[in-house]
Protein backbone atom coordinates (compact mmCIF):
# COMPACT_ATOMS: atom_id res chain seq x y z
CA UNK A 1 0.00 0.00 0.00
CA UNK A 2 1.08 3.75 -0.73
CA UNK A 3 0.66 6.29 1.70
CA UNK A 4 2.04 9.11 0.07
CA UNK A 5 0.27 8.44 -3.17
CA UNK A 6 1.28 12.23 -4.70
CA UNK A 7 4.94 12.45 -3.77
CA UNK A 8 7.77 10.83 -5.66
CA UNK A 9 11.17 10.73 -4.61
CA UNK A 10 12.70 14.01 -3.52
CA UNK A 11 15.65 14.84 -5.80
CA UNK A 12 18.19 18.00 -5.75
CA UNK A 13 17.43 20.33 -8.20
CA UNK A 14 19.71 23.42 -7.12
CA UNK A 15 18.79 26.76 -5.62
CA UNK A 16 17.75 28.07 -8.97
CA UNK A 17 14.73 25.22 -9.03
CA UNK A 18 10.77 26.28 -8.13
CA UNK A 19 9.90 22.88 -7.38
CA UNK A 20 8.53 23.25 -3.53
CA UNK A 21 9.00 19.27 -3.62
CA UNK A 22 12.53 19.09 -4.62
CA UNK A 23 16.41 20.25 -2.16
CA UNK A 24 17.63 23.59 -3.52
CA UNK A 25 20.66 23.11 -1.33
CA UNK A 26 20.64 19.91 0.15
CA UNK A 27 22.83 17.46 -2.21
CA UNK A 28 23.64 14.53 -0.41
CA UNK A 29 27.01 13.47 -2.49
CA UNK A 30 28.08 16.81 -3.06
CA UNK A 31 31.59 16.84 -0.79
CA UNK A 32 31.90 19.67 1.45
CA UNK A 33 35.52 19.73 3.12
CA UNK A 34 36.47 16.06 1.50
CA UNK A 35 33.18 14.34 3.17
CA UNK A 36 29.71 14.12 1.62
CA UNK A 37 26.94 16.16 3.17
CA UNK A 38 25.03 12.59 3.90
CA UNK A 39 27.71 11.81 5.93
CA UNK A 40 28.58 14.91 7.90
CA UNK A 41 24.82 15.75 7.86
CA UNK A 42 23.63 12.64 9.18
CA UNK A 43 19.69 13.91 9.19
CA UNK A 44 17.15 11.89 11.23
CA UNK A 45 12.93 11.94 11.08
CA UNK A 46 11.29 11.81 14.65
CA UNK A 47 8.38 9.24 14.25
CA UNK A 48 6.47 10.91 17.08
CA UNK A 49 5.70 14.30 15.02
CA UNK A 50 5.79 12.69 11.56
CA UNK A 51 3.54 9.37 12.16
CA UNK A 52 1.53 9.88 15.39
CA UNK A 53 1.38 13.43 16.39
CA UNK A 54 -2.35 14.25 15.86
CA UNK A 55 -1.80 18.12 15.83
CA UNK A 56 -3.69 18.49 18.88
CA UNK A 57 -3.17 21.32 21.79
CA UNK A 58 -4.49 22.33 24.96
CA UNK A 59 -7.10 24.11 22.70
CA UNK A 60 -8.20 21.93 20.38
CA UNK A 61 -8.67 18.33 19.29
CA UNK A 62 -6.19 16.40 16.32
CA UNK A 63 -6.73 17.89 12.79
CA UNK A 64 -3.91 15.91 10.87
CA UNK A 65 -5.16 14.31 7.96
CA UNK A 66 -2.79 10.99 7.86
CA UNK A 67 -3.64 8.27 5.19
CA UNK A 68 -2.75 5.43 8.29
CA UNK A 69 -4.98 7.10 10.29
CA UNK A 70 -8.39 4.58 9.24
CA UNK A 71 -6.61 1.55 11.18
CA UNK A 72 -6.53 1.01 14.74
CA UNK A 73 -4.29 -0.92 17.65
CA UNK A 74 -1.56 -2.99 15.81
CA UNK A 75 -3.06 -2.33 12.68
CA UNK A 76 -2.09 1.52 13.07
CA UNK A 77 1.01 0.55 14.34
CA UNK A 78 1.84 -1.43 11.37
CA UNK A 79 0.55 0.93 9.10
CA UNK A 80 3.25 3.71 10.33
CA UNK A 81 5.91 1.46 9.30
CA UNK A 82 5.05 0.99 6.09
CA UNK A 83 3.88 4.93 6.22
CA UNK A 84 7.33 5.40 7.69
CA UNK A 85 9.49 3.41 5.39
CA UNK A 86 7.54 5.00 2.61
CA UNK A 87 8.71 8.63 3.72
CA UNK A 88 12.04 7.60 5.14
CA UNK A 89 13.03 6.77 1.49
CA UNK A 90 11.08 9.39 -0.58
CA UNK A 91 12.82 11.92 1.50
CA UNK A 92 15.78 9.73 1.10
CA UNK A 93 16.89 10.31 4.70
CA UNK A 94 19.67 8.22 6.43
CA UNK A 95 18.06 7.67 9.81
CA UNK A 96 14.88 7.81 12.18
CA UNK A 97 14.17 7.85 15.90
CA UNK A 98 11.56 6.77 18.48
CA UNK A 99 10.38 6.54 21.55
CA UNK A 100 8.86 2.93 23.02
CA UNK A 101 5.29 4.18 22.70
CA UNK A 102 5.46 5.41 19.14
CA UNK A 103 5.90 2.53 17.43
CA UNK A 104 3.55 0.16 19.41
CA UNK A 105 0.55 1.05 21.52
CA UNK A 106 0.76 0.18 25.08
CA UNK A 107 -0.79 -3.43 26.75
CA UNK A 108 -3.30 -3.54 29.66
CA UNK A 109 -0.11 -4.39 31.46
CA UNK A 110 3.76 -4.47 30.94
CA UNK A 111 4.07 -7.81 29.47
CA UNK A 112 1.28 -7.11 26.41
CA UNK A 113 3.30 -4.23 26.02
CA UNK A 114 6.81 -6.07 25.53
CA UNK A 115 4.54 -8.37 22.84
CA UNK A 116 3.59 -5.30 20.75
CA UNK A 117 6.85 -4.52 20.74
CA UNK A 118 8.52 -7.02 20.10
CA UNK A 119 5.92 -7.37 16.95
CA UNK A 120 6.81 -4.01 15.59
CA UNK A 121 10.38 -4.17 16.02
CA UNK A 122 10.16 -7.40 14.03
CA UNK A 123 8.82 -5.41 10.96
CA UNK A 124 10.79 -2.47 11.37
CA UNK A 125 14.01 -4.72 11.44
CA UNK A 126 12.45 -6.15 8.27
CA UNK A 127 12.26 -3.40 6.67
CA UNK A 128 15.79 -1.94 7.70
CA UNK A 129 17.15 -4.88 6.29
CA UNK A 130 15.99 -3.74 2.34
CA UNK A 131 16.36 -0.12 3.30
CA UNK A 132 18.79 2.66 3.61
CA UNK A 133 17.81 3.85 6.80
CA UNK A 134 19.26 3.21 9.92
CA UNK A 135 18.27 3.86 13.53
CA UNK A 136 19.86 7.14 15.42
CA UNK A 137 18.20 6.13 18.46
CA UNK A 138 15.48 5.31 20.55
CA UNK A 139 14.50 5.85 23.68
CA UNK A 140 11.21 5.21 26.29
CA UNK A 141 8.63 7.07 26.92
CA UNK A 142 8.64 7.93 30.59
CA UNK A 143 6.64 11.12 30.85
CA UNK A 144 3.19 10.72 29.30
CA UNK A 145 1.23 7.46 31.20
CA UNK A 146 0.10 9.19 34.48
CA UNK A 147 2.39 6.85 36.52
CA UNK A 148 4.81 8.89 35.99
CA UNK A 149 3.29 11.73 37.37
CA UNK A 150 6.17 11.87 40.08
CA UNK A 151 9.27 11.58 37.69
CA UNK A 152 10.67 8.10 36.56
CA UNK A 153 14.00 7.30 37.84
CA UNK A 154 12.99 10.06 39.94
CA UNK A 155 10.30 9.42 40.98
CA UNK A 156 8.68 9.48 44.97
CA UNK A 157 7.31 5.38 44.31
CA UNK A 158 10.03 2.80 44.05
CA UNK A 159 7.30 0.49 42.01
CA UNK A 160 7.68 3.46 39.25
CA UNK A 161 11.46 3.20 39.58
CA UNK A 162 11.32 -0.55 38.72
CA UNK A 163 8.59 -0.33 36.19
CA UNK A 164 11.15 2.58 34.54
CA UNK A 165 14.18 0.47 34.35
CA UNK A 166 12.41 -2.26 33.03
CA UNK A 167 11.18 -0.42 30.21
CA UNK A 168 15.16 0.89 30.02
CA UNK A 169 15.91 -2.29 30.10
CA UNK A 170 14.00 -3.68 26.82
CA UNK A 171 14.75 -0.63 25.33
CA UNK A 172 18.55 -1.27 25.63
CA UNK A 173 17.60 -4.78 23.78
CA UNK A 174 15.75 -3.03 20.83
CA UNK A 175 19.09 -0.54 20.39
CA UNK A 176 20.90 -3.50 20.18
CA UNK A 177 18.49 -5.74 18.07
CA UNK A 178 17.96 -2.95 15.53
CA UNK A 179 22.08 -1.56 15.83
CA UNK A 180 20.66 1.38 16.92
CA UNK A 181 23.69 4.56 16.99
CA UNK A 182 22.51 5.90 19.99
CA UNK A 183 20.02 5.43 23.53
CA UNK A 184 18.60 8.74 24.25
CA UNK A 185 17.56 9.76 27.92
CA UNK A 186 15.34 12.58 27.98
CA UNK A 187 13.63 13.10 31.61
CA UNK A 188 10.84 15.40 31.11
CA UNK A 189 9.44 14.70 34.66
CA UNK A 190 12.68 13.97 36.32
CA UNK A 191 12.28 16.68 37.97
CA UNK A 192 10.35 18.83 40.96
CA UNK A 193 6.83 21.28 41.45
CA UNK A 194 7.97 21.93 44.98
CA UNK A 195 10.87 21.59 47.58
CA UNK A 196 7.99 21.71 50.02
CA UNK A 197 7.36 17.86 48.88
CA UNK A 198 10.82 16.87 47.55
CA UNK A 199 13.99 15.18 48.65
CA UNK A 200 15.89 16.59 45.78
CA UNK A 201 19.19 14.25 46.86
CA UNK A 202 17.23 11.41 47.02
CA UNK A 203 15.88 12.01 43.68
CA UNK A 204 19.30 12.88 42.01
CA UNK A 205 20.91 10.07 43.75
CA UNK A 206 18.51 7.49 42.75
CA UNK A 207 19.05 9.13 39.12
CA UNK A 208 22.72 8.30 39.69
CA UNK A 209 21.94 4.81 40.42
CA UNK A 210 19.23 4.40 37.78
CA UNK A 211 22.05 5.61 34.77
CA UNK A 212 24.81 3.09 36.23
CA UNK A 213 22.07 0.53 36.08
CA UNK A 214 21.42 1.14 32.69
CA UNK A 215 25.15 1.34 31.95
CA UNK A 216 25.81 -2.14 33.45
CA UNK A 217 23.27 -3.52 31.33
CA UNK A 218 24.29 -2.56 27.99
CA UNK A 219 27.79 -3.19 28.66
CA UNK A 220 25.80 -7.29 29.83
CA UNK A 221 24.28 -7.13 26.42
CA UNK A 222 27.26 -6.06 24.45
CA UNK A 223 25.10 -2.77 23.12
CA UNK A 224 28.03 -0.51 22.73
CA UNK A 225 25.74 2.61 21.28
CA UNK A 226 26.51 6.29 22.64
CA UNK A 227 24.51 7.21 25.87
CA UNK A 228 23.31 10.63 25.49
CA UNK A 229 21.06 12.56 27.97
CA UNK A 230 19.25 15.39 26.42
CA UNK A 231 19.22 18.93 28.35
CA UNK A 232 15.52 20.83 28.96
CA UNK A 233 15.14 23.58 31.87
CA UNK A 234 11.65 23.11 32.20
CA UNK A 235 7.89 21.84 30.53
CA UNK A 236 6.52 19.37 31.35
CA UNK A 237 7.85 19.79 34.86
CA UNK A 238 8.41 23.17 36.55
CA UNK A 239 12.33 22.49 37.42
CA UNK A 240 14.05 19.84 35.45
CA UNK A 241 17.43 18.23 37.24
CA UNK A 242 19.09 17.97 33.46
CA UNK A 243 18.55 21.94 33.09
CA UNK A 244 21.25 22.50 30.61
CA UNK A 245 24.63 21.06 29.78
CA UNK A 246 26.68 22.65 31.96
CA UNK A 247 24.04 21.42 35.20
CA UNK A 248 23.87 17.84 33.70
CA UNK A 249 27.99 17.71 32.89
CA UNK A 250 28.38 18.55 36.76
CA UNK A 251 25.51 15.93 37.64
CA UNK A 252 27.68 13.49 35.41
CA UNK A 253 30.60 14.28 37.27
CA UNK A 254 29.38 14.11 40.42
CA UNK A 255 27.90 10.20 40.27
CA UNK A 256 31.22 9.72 38.07
CA UNK A 257 29.19 8.80 34.57
CA UNK A 258 30.81 11.28 33.03
CA UNK A 259 32.64 8.65 30.34
CA UNK A 260 29.63 6.69 29.59
CA UNK A 261 27.64 9.40 28.12
CA UNK A 262 27.60 12.50 25.51
CA UNK A 263 24.76 14.94 24.92
CA UNK A 264 22.21 15.04 22.71
CA UNK A 265 21.59 18.90 22.41
CA UNK A 266 18.11 20.39 21.31
CA UNK A 267 17.85 24.07 19.83
CA UNK A 268 14.68 24.90 21.38
CA UNK A 269 15.62 23.66 24.85
CA UNK A 270 18.83 25.55 24.39
CA UNK A 271 16.31 28.63 24.42
CA UNK A 272 14.16 27.82 27.18
CA UNK A 273 17.23 27.30 29.29
CA UNK A 274 18.07 31.15 28.30
CA UNK A 275 20.68 30.04 25.90
CA UNK A 276 21.50 30.18 21.90
CA UNK A 277 21.52 26.84 20.75
CA UNK A 278 25.22 27.42 19.49
CA UNK A 279 25.77 28.14 23.66
CA UNK A 280 24.74 24.62 24.34
CA UNK A 281 26.83 23.22 21.50
CA UNK A 282 30.02 25.03 22.45
CA UNK A 283 29.90 23.76 26.73
CA UNK A 284 29.29 20.49 24.88
CA UNK A 285 32.12 20.72 22.49
CA UNK A 286 34.40 22.09 24.81
CA UNK A 287 33.73 19.09 27.43
CA UNK A 288 33.95 16.43 24.66
CA UNK A 289 30.28 15.59 25.14
CA UNK A 290 28.89 16.75 21.68
CA UNK A 291 27.12 13.63 20.79
CA UNK A 292 23.59 14.37 18.43
CA UNK A 293 21.08 16.93 17.52
CA UNK A 294 17.62 17.56 18.15
CA UNK A 295 17.60 20.37 14.87
CA UNK A 296 14.52 22.64 15.44
CA UNK A 297 13.65 25.76 16.50
CA UNK A 298 12.03 28.31 19.01
CA UNK A 299 9.64 31.13 18.39
CA UNK A 300 11.06 34.05 20.23
CA UNK A 301 7.21 35.18 20.75
CA UNK A 302 6.18 32.33 22.53
CA UNK A 303 8.13 30.97 25.95
CA UNK A 304 7.53 26.96 24.91
CA UNK A 305 8.90 24.45 23.30
CA UNK A 306 7.09 24.97 20.34
CA UNK A 307 9.50 22.66 17.70
CA UNK A 308 9.22 24.07 14.34
CA UNK A 309 11.29 23.16 12.06
CA UNK A 310 14.16 24.92 11.86
CA UNK A 311 14.64 27.64 8.63
CA UNK A 312 17.00 30.13 10.82
CA UNK A 313 20.00 30.19 8.52
CA UNK A 314 21.82 32.32 11.25
CA UNK A 315 21.47 29.97 13.36
CA UNK A 316 21.57 26.36 11.38
CA UNK A 317 25.35 27.99 10.38
CA UNK A 318 26.54 29.09 14.06
CA UNK A 319 25.27 25.67 14.82
CA UNK A 320 27.11 23.83 12.28
CA UNK A 321 30.21 26.07 12.87
CA UNK A 322 30.20 24.47 16.40
CA UNK A 323 29.53 20.49 14.51
CA UNK A 324 32.70 21.10 12.33
CA UNK A 325 34.80 22.30 15.09
CA UNK A 326 33.88 19.32 16.91
CA UNK A 327 34.87 17.27 13.61
CA UNK A 328 31.24 16.28 12.97
CA UNK A 329 28.92 14.62 15.02
CA UNK A 330 30.53 10.88 15.12
CA UNK A 331 27.57 8.56 15.97
CA UNK A 332 25.16 11.59 16.48
CA UNK A 333 22.72 13.39 13.57
CA UNK A 334 20.72 15.65 13.21
CA UNK A 335 17.26 14.44 14.12
CA UNK A 336 14.51 17.12 13.51
CA UNK A 337 12.87 16.73 16.86
CA UNK A 338 10.24 19.42 14.53
CA UNK A 339 6.77 19.27 14.10
CA UNK A 340 4.36 21.26 11.31
CA UNK A 341 2.10 23.91 12.67
CA UNK A 342 -1.66 23.09 13.44
CA UNK A 343 -2.18 25.03 10.11
CA UNK A 344 -0.06 22.75 8.09
CA UNK A 345 -2.04 19.77 8.93
CA UNK A 346 -2.22 17.72 4.95
CA UNK A 347 0.30 15.06 4.58
CA UNK A 348 2.52 17.00 1.67
CA UNK A 349 3.69 19.36 4.58
CA UNK A 350 5.53 16.67 5.98
CA UNK A 351 7.57 16.85 3.10
CA UNK A 352 7.72 20.58 2.88
CA UNK A 353 8.75 20.66 6.32
CA UNK A 354 11.65 17.95 6.45
CA UNK A 355 12.69 19.52 3.08
CA UNK A 356 12.76 22.99 4.56
CA UNK A 357 14.86 21.52 7.52
CA UNK A 358 17.37 19.91 5.46
CA UNK A 359 18.18 22.90 3.13
CA UNK A 360 18.57 25.08 5.82
CA UNK A 361 21.29 22.67 7.19
CA UNK A 362 22.73 22.00 4.43
CA UNK A 363 23.15 26.02 3.92
CA UNK A 364 24.55 26.12 7.61
CA UNK A 365 27.08 23.50 6.35
CA UNK A 366 28.73 25.03 3.79
CA UNK A 367 28.53 28.82 5.17
CA UNK A 368 30.48 27.55 8.09
CA UNK A 369 33.05 25.39 6.66
CA UNK A 370 33.81 28.66 4.24
CA UNK A 371 34.17 30.75 7.66
CA UNK A 372 36.53 27.97 8.74
CA UNK A 373 38.37 27.85 5.57
CA UNK A 374 38.59 31.76 5.35
CA UNK A 375 39.68 31.46 9.27
CA UNK A 376 37.12 34.49 9.78
CA UNK A 377 36.64 34.20 13.07
CA UNK A 378 39.49 32.13 14.21
CA UNK A 379 41.83 34.46 13.41
CA UNK A 380 39.70 37.70 14.83
CA UNK A 381 39.34 35.42 17.97
CA UNK A 382 43.16 34.70 18.61
CA UNK A 383 44.14 38.42 17.92
CA UNK A 384 41.78 39.09 20.79
CA UNK A 385 43.12 36.86 22.97
CA UNK A 386 47.12 38.09 22.05
CA UNK A 387 48.08 39.29 25.08
CA UNK A 388 48.23 35.67 26.45
CA UNK A 389 50.76 35.00 23.95
CA UNK A 390 53.65 37.00 25.43
CA UNK A 391 54.49 38.61 28.21
CA UNK A 392 52.48 38.37 31.32
CA UNK A 393 49.91 36.67 29.72
CA UNK A 394 52.39 33.72 28.56
CA UNK A 395 53.15 33.72 32.36
CA UNK A 396 49.49 33.14 33.07
CA UNK A 397 49.30 30.46 30.70
CA UNK A 398 52.36 28.90 31.89
CA UNK A 399 51.47 28.49 35.58
CA UNK A 400 54.49 30.80 36.22
CA UNK A 401 52.78 33.36 38.17
CA UNK A 402 50.70 34.08 42.12
CA UNK A 403 48.93 36.61 43.08
CA UNK A 404 52.11 38.30 44.72
CA UNK A 405 53.26 38.37 41.25
CA UNK A 406 50.36 39.47 39.16
CA UNK A 407 50.12 42.46 42.49
CA UNK A 408 53.94 43.51 41.74
CA UNK A 409 53.02 43.43 37.58
CA UNK A 410 49.38 45.72 38.17
CA UNK A 411 51.15 48.24 40.61
CA UNK A 412 53.62 48.96 37.69
CA UNK A 413 50.88 49.41 35.45
CA UNK A 414 49.74 52.83 33.56
CA UNK A 415 46.31 52.83 31.83
CA UNK A 416 44.95 49.60 31.22
CA UNK A 417 44.23 49.66 27.23
CA UNK A 418 41.24 47.18 25.59
CA UNK A 419 40.09 46.77 22.35
CA UNK A 420 36.91 46.54 20.31
CA UNK A 421 35.32 43.33 20.14
CA UNK A 422 33.69 44.27 16.61
CA UNK A 423 30.17 42.23 17.19
CA UNK A 424 28.59 44.23 14.75
CA UNK A 425 31.08 44.02 11.92
CA UNK A 426 31.23 40.17 12.52
CA UNK A 427 27.71 40.03 12.21
CA UNK A 428 27.61 41.62 8.57
CA UNK A 429 30.30 39.23 7.39
CA UNK A 430 28.42 36.20 8.56
CA UNK A 431 25.93 38.06 6.83
CA UNK A 432 27.82 38.78 3.13
CA UNK A 433 28.92 35.19 3.79
CA UNK A 434 25.56 33.27 4.31
CA UNK A 435 24.21 35.70 0.70
CA UNK A 436 27.44 34.48 -1.17
CA UNK A 437 28.03 30.98 -0.20
CA UNK A 438 23.93 30.36 -0.72
CA UNK A 439 23.85 32.06 -4.25
CA UNK A 440 26.84 29.72 -5.50
C1 LIG B 1 10.79 16.82 24.40
C2 LIG B 1 11.81 16.17 23.58
C3 LIG B 1 11.70 14.70 23.44
C4 LIG B 1 13.01 14.01 23.39
C5 LIG B 1 12.91 12.51 23.42
O1 LIG B 1 10.95 18.19 24.49
O2 LIG B 1 12.67 16.81 23.01
O3 LIG B 1 10.95 14.43 22.31
O4 LIG B 1 13.73 14.36 22.26
O5 LIG B 1 12.17 12.03 24.46
CO1 LIG C 1 14.16 16.33 21.68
Amino acid sequence: MTYFENIDQIKYEGHKSTNPLAFKYYNPEEKVAGKSMEDTLRFGVAYWHTFTMDGSDPFGSGNMIRSWDKFKGMDLAKARVEAGFEFFEKLNVPFFCFHDIDIAPEGENLRETYKNLDEIVLMIKEYMSTSNTKLLWNTANMFSHPRFVHGAATSINADVFAYSAAKVKKGLEIAKDLGSENYVFWGGREGYETLLNTDMKLELDNLGRFFHMAVDYAKEIGYNGQFLIEPKPKEPSKHQYDFDVATSLAFLQSYDLQDHFKFNIEANHATLAGHTFEHELCVARINGMLGSVDANQGDGLLGWDTDEFPTDLYATTLAMYEVLKNGGLGRGGLNFDAKVRRGSFEQEDLFHAHIAGMDSFAIGLKVAQKLIDDKVLEEFIEKRYDSYNHGIGKEIIEGNTDFRKLEDYALQLGDIQNTSGRTERLRATINQYLLSVSSE
